[in-house]
């Protein structure tokens, strides 16, 4: 076997929020990839839109630099459990990883799993305690549980023999020894050299394994991955191998291999190297591409099953097709099962209604993300409550089971052990700093996790951290009733007005603004009682010969509670849906008129009495 000594290929784990993203800024600008007067800014490689919004990578990113003649392929990927998905597929690429710590909050959940994932593979890892110039760092603990962690999860001696870095990504400084003063990155490019080994490659007949797609207006699809044997330069013939084995033959067009923010046309790569090639209109992630000499697959890429599923379906409201570009059944399907060619965790199904699909994630955020950028590509559609997925192996009925971590203060822990109970939380552990805060850590079916992220936020006042990861999947539970209380529904289509909506808050929240157009049978608001109860908020006051005007300007109305997208989806029940468009969310009742509601009670009470 040979290496090539002149390239390193390393991925970037951790937990969501401690400091990947930012550490690879910190190297993209060491290695001066930038001009010296160019604005590059924070999050350099979280380019797309919801990830500059949200400050979170949703997707896995190649970039790469050099350091002393020596090419560094870097992969950033998400911390995010919901986007596991994104560090299995391009984990392969590897052969060392950088495991992030954060100096406060420890290893968590997603550190291990990560973790697990990169020892599986076989990777080298380098430990970073990250954030080290933060105030309250606790660095020697961490450290002790991240040791903790190397002991619970090696599979073999070699793998607890792991360099440690101290770094700050934000200062973009590295030490090797704790007390150190940081100057630069040096210490970790000098450990990524010294400690990750050379790609290993193998001459013979050419050889990748597709572990991205990109497209490009005028190149068409690009196929990302390593090269694990021989050589590619443009015009080759080639073949891709696909799930089935089938070969398909096609010429290589052009040949790309990453620096910094940038794809550079080569001549030629070589085995060991990550590159970009166009010219292979089908292929897809997983797939091989090969020399014709020896079309052989590498193993294809193991994904994780989805846990979350909904329904996507043509939006049926009254206000059906007013706001979106993409409104047809063919528009939505079309572009679902597109989303599965780059979307590796997601799945998609027909269902028996041609106008519904359904659509299986990784997690609630994983299902809002893709909603969110159907609605800005201009879709419009409908959807229904995230489930659990449940499976039966060995005639039992099985439920997907979840770590949640909480980092709260301490007078919240009776109110949140409370709610959690109810959505059948079990407390594993519990520990507190001495300084009122205080970790706790439950194991809790999925489906008690469906919009408890709203209940939480509420009931702890935005002043605590949630995170889960998912643990396996567990003898069903029983079922949870629903805790949310009735909605309110509007009666008649109109606008929604002052005098309407405040007679609605006699009952409750409202959700909407006067002025809002509404249909009969969109929810408005929730209801402080079990019940739904239907109210015409485009009713105007009497009038009167008063100066009625008056009276009604004199209404002073509560703000009302704006749903974000993933608020909305979580808060729906079984028996309402939520309206996307480019425009608005809205909330709806399946059955849009009481009459057909109250038929459907008293049909499934009929039900239920046989
Ligand atoms: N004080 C301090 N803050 C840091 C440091 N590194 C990152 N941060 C901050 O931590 C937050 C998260 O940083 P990111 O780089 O986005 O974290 P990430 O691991 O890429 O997050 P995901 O990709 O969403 O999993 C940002 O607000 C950073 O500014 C550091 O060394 N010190
Ligand atoms: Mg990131």
């Amino acid at each position: 076997m040979n290496y090539r000594s002149d390239i390193r290929n390393i991925v970037i784990i951790a937990h969501v929020d401690h400091g990947k993203t930012t550490l690879v800024d910190a190297m993209l600008k060491q290695s001066k990839v930038f001009r010296d007067n160019q604005i590059v800014g924070k999050l350099i490689m979280d380019q797309g839109v919801l990830e500059r919004e949200k400050g979170i990578t949703i997707m896995a990113k190649n970039t790469a630099v050099v350091y002393r003649g020596v090419k560094i392929n870097i992969i950033d990927t998400p911390g995010h459990a919901d986007f596991s998905g994104e560090v299995e597929r391009v984990i392969s690429m590897a052969d060392g990883c950088l495991l992030l710590v954060d100096s406060i909050e420890g290893p968590m959940p997603q550190t291990k799993f990560v973790l697990r994932q990169a020892m599986a593979m076989g990777l080298k890892p380098i430990v970073v305690i990250n954030k080290v110039d933060r105030q309250n760092s606790r660095i020697a603990e961490v450290l002790s549980s991240t040791e903790d962690l190397f002991l619970e999860l090696a599979t073999s001696a070699d793998q607890l023999d792991f360099p440690v870095l101290y770094a700050s990504a934000q200062e973009g400084t590295a030490v090797t020894e704790l007390g150190m003063k940081g100057k630069d990155l040096t210490p970790l490019f000098e450990c990524i050299l010294g400690k990750v080994s050379p790609p290993q490659i193998e001459s013979g007949p050419f050889q990748m394994l597709v572990s991205n797609l990109d497209y490009d207006s005028h190149k068409g699809r690009i196929a990302i991955g390593r090269i694990w044997r021989g050589k590619v330069a443009p015009h080759d013939p080639v073949v891709s191998v696909g799930t089935d084995g089938s070969v398909t033959p096609y010429e290589i067009g052009e040949v790309f291999t990453y620096l910094g923010l940038k794809r550079l046309k080569v001549e030629e790569a070589e085995a060991g190297d990550i590159v970009a090639v166009t010219g292979l209109e089908k292929v897809t992630i997983g797939d091989t591409i090969a020399s014709l000499e020896r079309p052989e697959a590498l193993p294809r890429i193991k994904i994780g099953e989805p846990t979350v599923e909904m329904t996507f379906g043509v939006n049926t409201s009254p206000f059906a097709g007013r706001e979106g570009r993409f409104c047809t059944t063919r528009q939505l399907r079309e572009r679902l099962y597109k989303e599965l060619e780059t979307n590796l965790s997601l799945r998609v199904q027909d269902t028996d209604s041609p106008d519904t699909f359904l659509v299986k994630g990784r997690g609630e955020l994983h299902l809002a993300i893709l909603i969110e950028t159907l609605r800005r590509e201009g879709y419009e559609f409908e959807g229904s409550r995230p489930e659990a997925i449940t499976k039966i192996v060995d005639g039992k009925l099985m439920e997907p089971v979840e770590v949640l971590t909480i980092d709260t203060k301490d007078e919240y822990i009776g109110a949140l052990t409370e709610m959690l109970g109810k959505r059948q939380a079990q407390l594993t552990d519990m520990r507190n700093d001495g300084h009122n805060n205080v970790r706790l850590v439950f194991h809790v079916p999925t489906k008690g996790l469906i919009g408890f992220r709203n209940a939480f936020t509420t009931a702890t006042r935005g002043e605590s951290i949630i995170n889960t990861t998912f643990l396996g999947y567990e003898p069903y539970h029983g079922d949870i009733i629903s805790t949310r209380n009735g909605v309110l529904v509007a009666s008649e289509q109109g606008i929604a007005v002052t005098y309407g909506l405040n007679n609605a808050q006699g009952r409750g929240f409202t959700f909407i603004e006067p002025g809002t157009p509404v249909y009969e049978g969109m929810i408005i608001g929730l209801d402080s009682r079990p019940q739904d109860i239907a109210i015409n908020v485009c009713k105007e006051k009497k009038k009167t010969n008063m100066r009625s005007s008056t009276s009604d300007i004199a209404i002073k109305l509560t703000p009302s509670i704006q749903l974000s997208l993933e608020q909305a989806i979580g808060f729906i029940n079984n028996d309402e849906l939520v309206e996307v468009t480019p425009e608005n969310i809205r909330l709806r009742k399946k059955l849009l008129t009481q009459a057909q509601r109250l038929r459907d009670i008293s049909s499934s009470r009929r039900s239920i009495e046989k």
